[in-house]
């Protein structure tokens, strides 16, 4: 037993000593963590043409790849076609990387590019169409932004975009409670076929700026409505045209394609302003 209490002594030093030389290399390797952790976007994926559905789209950096998780609400069983698109929600150009389809409103895609490739491209916006056989009419829409600015422009449609926006954008006020809504930029999705346009009634707000981005699916086509002197230019099967105008009186107002007799055959609808 004389032996045995220094040698225990001896191992208790070491322990200790041991244990201070390691201690320190604990909080600079978390520090190294945390600079090279992996950065993610949360964005609003916000409704279109009264489709109900709206949710968030997250996307996360992957190594040298990225994912980009759906999640919509109010959503058919699917699938839905998702892509993410060049330009913004209010301009959506071709597509640039197809997502999976949402199936009950949820879709986990991992595309092969990278955090930094992905954000180099903007601006892009995510999408979501309504079904195979009706792709043409769009449910949702996301601009991706980053938190320094870069963004595919023009305001989210819907009150509680910003609130759903993480790491975006500097806070902002709620949004408005009172009666009377502040100006939005609104914007449709319409197609036009033999003799019919694929939404018969749109409704927006006294001083909304309003987008309608219109394409045929099936001959020659425009949409008008004269009491807003808006029209687009006349277009052909799977051409697009775009036209802007700000609803700055309240009323109903018939938009219809100017084409040969195509109003009179009930190509035609309601623009309704309040
Ligand atoms: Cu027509």
């Amino acid at each position: 037993m004389k032996k045995a209490l220094p040698i225990l002594i001896v191992v208790i030093i070491i322990a200790a000593g041991a244990w201070f030389y390691f201690k320190p290399s604990v909080p600079p390797s978390n520090t190294n963590q945390n600079t090279t952790s992996n950065r993610s976007l949360s964005l609003t994926l916000a409704e279109q043409n009264q489709s109900g559905q709206s949710g968030t789209a997250n996307i996360f950096e992957v190594g040298d790849k990225t994912k980009i998780e759906l999640t919509l609400r109010n959503s058919p069983a699917g699938p839905q076609p998702a892509h993410v698109h060049t330009g913004s929600c209010a301009e959506l150009g071709g597509v640039k990387y197809p997502l999976t389809s949402p199936v009950n409103g949820t879709s986990d895609t991992t595309l092969d590019v990278s955090y930094d490739e992905l954000l180099a491209q903007l601006p892009l916006a995510i999408n979501v169409h309504k079904s195979v056989p009706e792709a043409s009419v769009y449910v949702a829409c996301a601009d991706i932004k980053t938190n320094d600015g870069v963004s595919s422009a023009m305001p989210v449609i819907g009150g509680a975009a910003n609130d759903m926006i993480v790491n975006n954008e500097p806070p902002t006020a709620p949004p408005d409670q009172a009666s009377t809504p502040s100006p939005q930029a609104k914007v449709f999705n319409l197609t036009g076929k033999m003799f019919a346009f694929s939404q018969t009634e749109i409704r927006v707000n006294k001083g909304d700026t309003v987008t309608i981005n219109f394409s045929s699916t099936e001959g020659f086509h425009d949409w008008t409505v004269d009491e807003f002197n808006a029209r687009t230019k006349q277009v052909n099967t799977g051409e697009p045209a775009s036209v802007t105008f700000t609803a700055d009186k309240t009323g109903t107002f018939e938009y219809y394609c100017s084409v040969g007799q195509h109003r009179a055959m009930g190509m035609k609808g309601n623009l309704i302003v309040k």
